[in-house]
């Protein structure tokens, strides 16, 4: 079995670079217009230099993130809102030699058999992975900040009635989806694609994941079917597409990472963020945002549901959290279901 803990991985995919390109972007309120921009690799340098905050909405210690909505001081995206995640990426254990011998140690204190240390490691070893959203709409701002969430029970008919109309109307741009699915983006970082058009997907690594370690791989399988919007839409006919993501999805992260199936947490979200059908896969031990039980599905148990019922997910009552501020919540609360 694979030692994900023990493993690094060799090359550094997670880094854009390459030819300057024009990607189509959407606008994040669910119409997707196509607009240039700069490959976010050319611009790299730079772009975070006057970046003015606005307001932390978010930090934990524990996890060594922060989450701030700004605006962009420098560069084509000069003055709009965005969001910028920064967290502090994990330790690799094949840099641990190269950390110990580089490192400056300044003693904070020290008592009988005790002592701490502030440590300097060289820039090189002491990265802080940046994720960038720009600009970005009100439904991005809102979406990263800390908030109340409630549990929310929904029934088929309130998802027929409410919840259906409401993401029509309102649910996030998938043209990042689409710009995969067209190699107009991330082409270099697809790690396996089945190209059938009906049960076919593309998998590579997930926006979370830097690669550079396995202790929080994080993949995700989007379908080249562009009509199932979510596990309300699953039923027993999308079961041939259902199983090709789990197993050649499995296989293709045993090839490439030497992680076994038995070591994975493969997922659906409901409600996802994006509505195009895309299932997580992450390491077990990994707690990846969104893993917890009042979102994630287990794709063998969505598999084993559908085969019972094909009508399970129209028909099923469906918990999930929402947000104090979520439009949804208030949508649902007029219709007295909350
Ligand atoms: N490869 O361009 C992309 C891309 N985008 C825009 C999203 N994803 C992408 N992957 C690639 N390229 O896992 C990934 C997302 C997510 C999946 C969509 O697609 O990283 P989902 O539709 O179920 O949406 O999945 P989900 O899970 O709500 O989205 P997301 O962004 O993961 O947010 C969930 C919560 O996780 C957030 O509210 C926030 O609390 C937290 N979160 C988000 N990003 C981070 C982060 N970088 N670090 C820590 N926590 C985070």
């Amino acid at each position: 079995m694979a030692d994900t803990k023990k493993r690094s991985l060799d090359s550094d995919n997670g880094t854009e670079s390459g030819p300057e390109k024009k990607l189509a972007t959407g606008d994040g309120d669910g119409k997707n217009t196509k607009k240039p921009v700069a490959d976010p690799g050319s611009e790299a340098g730079s772009m975070l230099a006057g970046f003015q905050t606005e307001k932390i909405m978010r930090e934990s210690s524990r996890e060594k993130n922060i989450f701030i909505h700004g605006k962009m001081g420098s560069g084509p995206n000069e003055g709009q809102d965005a969001v910028l995640i920064l967290e502090k990426t994990p330790f690799r254990e094949d840099s641990l030699a190269e950390l110990f011998k580089t490192s400056e140690l300044k003693l904070q204190m020290r008592n009988d058999i005790y002592s701490t240390y502030h440590m300097h490691p060289p820039a090189h070893l002491n990265d802080i992975k940046a994720t960038v959203v720009c600009p970005a709409t009100e439904k991005h701002i809102k979406k990263y900040q800390s908030q109340e969430l409630f549990l929310i029970q929904e029934s088929g008919e309130d998802y027929r009635n409410i919840t259906l109309p409401y993401i029509q109307e309102q649910s996030f741009s998938v043209q990042w989806v689409y710009n995969i699915l067209e190699k107009k983006a991330e082409a270099d970082r697809i790690v396996f694609e089945d190209p059938d058009p009906q049960n076919g997907f593309v998998l590579l690594p997930d926006f979370k994941w830097d690669q550079k370690q396995l202790d929080d791989l994080y993949l995700i399988a989007i379908c080249h079917q562009r009509e199932i919007k979510s596990l309300r839409d699953l039923t027993r006919e999308h079961l041939p597409l259902l199983q090709n993501i789990q197993q050649q999805g499995q296989e293709a992260i045993m090839k490439r990472y030497s992680v076994p199936s038995c070591r994975l947490r493969v997922y659906l979200h409901y409600q996802p963020s994006y509505y195009h059908l895309h299932v997580h896969f992450t390491v077990l031990g990994y707690e990846a945002p969104g893993c917890g039980v009042e979102r994630a599905h287990l794709l063998s148990d969505v598999i084993q549901n559908l085969q019972t019922d094909t009508q399970h997910y129209r028909t099923r009552t469906l918990t999930y959290p929402l947000r104090a501020d979520d439009a949804l919540l208030h949508k649902l609360r007029e219709a007295g279901r909350f």
